[in-house]
Parts: C-alpha cells; sequence; structure tokens
C-alpha cells in the first residue's frame, strides 16, 4: 500500500557517515600522541588527499568554510568594494562585511541563479578591488567572462565554492578558477569534515599567509607577524574528512539518481522550473532547487503542505541577503530584482545519499 506519510520526518539534508569502526580506528592514534590540534599528522594528510581529488595546485585547510573565506579576503589585503551575489548564505556578504569591505550587490542570472557576468562589468568603479561570486546549488559561474572582466580591470576574484565539492568544469577541477575558491565541509554538505572547509589558490605565495592568518599570524614561538584568527582544523574534523573522502564518489553516485528521479516528475510540469544541466560540468548534485513561477501552487504553499506530511524542504535562499535587518538600511533587494524573485519562488527539496527513493516519489505527488 502506498505511503501517505513517511514514518519519520524528513529533513532537506541528512550527514553522511562512514562506518563507525573506521573512524573510531582513526582516533587510536590521537589517544596515543596526545596530538589533537594545531596542524597535526591527519591535518597534513588530509590537506594531501584534498589536494589530489581536487585537482589543485595549493591548498589551506581550515576549521570552517566561513573562516576560510573570511581570512582569504584579509589575506589578499582588498580595500573598497567587492562586488558579490544577494542570493547566497550569509556568510559569503558577512566576510567581505568583517573585512572592512564593501559589498556590492550584483544581480543573478535567471537561468543557474549565479552572479550575471552582463551585469558585472557595470557595477565597477575604482574602488572595486575584487569579485566574490557564488557557485550556488552546485552551478558553475560563467567563469570564462568573469575572469576576462576582471582580468582587464585588474580585479580580483574569489569564488564562494562551498557547494561545488569535487566539481569539474571541462574535466578541470573548479577550484583551479579564479586566485581563490573556498569550499565548506559542513556537515550538511555532500562531502564533510563535521565542521571544515578549505581555500584552493593559484598564487603558491599565499600558502604562508593563509597559514599564518589562521594561527594567529604567528610565524615562530616569539614573533607574531600579523592579526590572525583561530582558523585552525582540529585532527577530529580531519580524521572525518579522510574517512569521508573514501566514499564521497558513491555518496554522489546516489544524489545523482535521487536527482534523475525528481527531474523524471518535475520537468516539464507547467510552472515549475529545474535548472538546465550544463553538460560541460560534472555535478555533485549537493542541492535540489526547484523554482514556483506561475504554478498553480506558490513556494509557500509548495513548503507547508510537505510540512503537513513531515517533510521539511528549505527556502535556501530566502531572504536575499540585501534584504536581512542587518543590511537593509544600506541595501536594498529592489537592486537586484531576479535574485528577489527567485527567492520568493525557490524550494530546495530533500536531497541526501540515504533518502529513500519512494520518500522522492512521495515529495512528488504531494506538489504535483
Ligand atoms: N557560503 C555558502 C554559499 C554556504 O552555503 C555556506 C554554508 C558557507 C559559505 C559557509 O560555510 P560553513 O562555514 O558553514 O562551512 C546550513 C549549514 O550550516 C551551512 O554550512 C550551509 N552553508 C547552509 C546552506 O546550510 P542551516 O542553518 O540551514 O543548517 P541547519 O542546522 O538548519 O541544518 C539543515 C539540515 O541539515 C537539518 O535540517 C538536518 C541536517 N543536518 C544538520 C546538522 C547540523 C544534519 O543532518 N546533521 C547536522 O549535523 O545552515
Amino acid at each position: 500500500m502506498k505511503r501517505e506519510k513517511p514514518d519519520h520526518p524528513v529533513l532537506v539534508t541528512r550527514s553522511s557517515l562512514p562506518p563507525l569502526e573506521e573512524y573510531v580506528e582513526m582516533l587510536k592514534p590521537l589517544w596515543d600522541s596526545a596530538w589533537l590540534t594545531n596542524m597535526g599528522q591527519y591535518h597534513k594528510e588530509f590537506a594531501a588527499q584534498l589536494k589530489e581529488y581536487l585537482g589543485v595546485p595549493n591548498l589551506e585547510l581550515f576549521v570552517n568554510g566561513h573562516t576560510a573565506l573570511e581570512l582569504t579576503l584579509q589575506a589578499m589585503n582588498l580595500s573598497g568594494e567587492v562586488i558579490t551575489t544577494p542570493f547566497t548564505f550569509a556568510s559569503t556578504a558577512h566576510a567581505i562585511v568583517r573585512n572592512g569591505l564593501t559589498p556590492v550587490f550584483c544581480d543573478i542570472n535567471p537561468e543557474d541563479y549565479t552572479l550575471d557576468a552582463d551585469r558585472l562589468e557595470a557595477l565597477i568603479t575604482d574602488r572595486t578591488t575584487a569579485v566574490v561570486p557564488v557557485h550556488v546549488y552546485g552551478n558553475i559561474c560563467d567563469v570564462e567572462r568573469i575572469g576576462e572582466i576582471a582580468r582587464r580591470h585588474d580585479l580580483k576574484v574569489i569564488y564562494d565554492a562551498a557547494h561545488t565539492f569535487g566539481e569539474t568544469l571541462d574535466g578541470q577541477g573548479v577550484g583551479t578558477f579564479g586566485d581563490a575558491s573556498m569550499f565548506s565541509f559542513h556537515a550538511t554538505k555532500v562531502f564533510h569534515s563535521i565542521e571544515g572547509g578549505a581555500v584552493a589558490f593559484r598564487d603558491p605565495a599565499l600558502a604562508s599567509v593563509l597559514y599564518e592568518l589562521k594561527n594567529f599570524g604567528i610565524t615562530d614561538y616569539e614573533k607574531v607577524d600579523s592579526v590572525g584568527a583561530n582558523g585552525k582544523m582540529n585532527e577530529f574534523q580531519a580524521a572525518m574528512g579522510i574517512c569521508n573522502l573514501r566514499y564521497v564518489d558513491g555518496e554522489i553516485e546516489k544524489r545523482r539518481a535521487l536527482a534523475m528521479r525528481y527531474r523524471q516528475r518535475l520537468e516539464g510540469v507547467k510552472g515549475i522550473r529545474l535548472c538546465r544541466e550544463n553538460p560541460r560540468i560534472r555535478y555533485n548534485y549537493a542541492y535540489m532547487p526547484v523554482v514556483f513561477d506561475g504554478y498553480r501552487k506558490d513556494r509557500d504553499q509548495v513548503f507547508a503542505d510537505l510540512a503537513a506530511h513531515d517533510i521539511h524542504a528549505r527556502k535556501y535562499f530566502y531572504p536575499c541577503v540585501n534584504n536581512y535587518d542587518c543590511y537593509r538600511d544600506r541595501f536594498s533587494e529592489a537592486d537586484t530584482p531576479v535574485a528577489a524573485r527567485i527567492s520568493r519562488q525557490v524550494l530546495t527539496l530533500p536531497l541526501y545519499a540515504d533518502l529513500e527513493p519512494e520518500i522522492v516519489d512521495m515529495i512528488c505527488d504531494i506538489i504535483l
């Protein structure tokens, strides 16, 4: 008999975990050495494995993605204005503002919700020093156009790649574009180290700057060169990352199958829009965003219908950052009308490796 409701609450995601014994085995050496943090053995191993997996030339680990982004912006010695998108998680704009920089919000394109490269140049002033585009939901930005405009105006490009772990464009690791890319390894991500993050970067000279900044600016026992923070990833996080890396390809494959199942049911339905897949991209299926644009139910109705069945989708990313209470007196979402509209129409449906396919069917039945 077809179930009306799942027998447990279904949340937007659920952390993947390695077999417990495998993680416990990894912890034993920590009990022997009592070396728990401050760039230990696992930290080194994890960084090396990630560099290879992501296909990037340089990489530094951090305690979380946000700190990675904030300290990368600090390391770049930026000033004035930084162009970014309002259709993202709080972290992106906060990292800019917390560096004493002024965010300038560029609208998004209505196809994949990334920064609209057609609108970028008009926002550049003589105070602009960088661009922070976001590969939102795992949709890779127009890196060619953004790179070309940035080069012409001598701007740094730091990608918020929090959602794009392991993705490639034409076979090239997503972390190789721009001057730097920040990945998040938060528990809710496709790949995680409980909390965690990394920055991949082009200029090898940045390595020592980032290393210092995540360790209070300390360069030697008796020497502190810069005003750094505490952004160090600990050994328990690194051990979880090493374990999870062994399984991530299988997890992405399971996500892909579920995303396809959603697509089969929802694609082509009048008033429902899914992102078109770009054949140049190898996706990680981080999120399942669905836009309700002229559908017989609006986004909030669908959200409520699902919640009534104990299925909890999320409105990532509503409200737009330029409409947050803490920013509303300085910015207006009226300046980014596409982002404002999409943020009111989008729902991210539950998607995680162990989601039962029948629940996907149930979600589609409720929507349809
Ligand atoms: N840039 C972008 C574009 C980002 O999306 C993010 C983070 C960042 C930067 C910053 O990276 P980090 O500093 O976080 O590394 C979640 C995550 O906390 C956040 O990492 C993520 N983006 C954001 C989009 O989503 P919340 O407030 O929605 O999380 P929460 O606690 O409501 O969890 C969502 C669902 O995940 C729960 O309903 C169940 C599941 N879950 C949650 C946790 C905490 C688990 O299965 N296990 C868990 O341990 O922000």
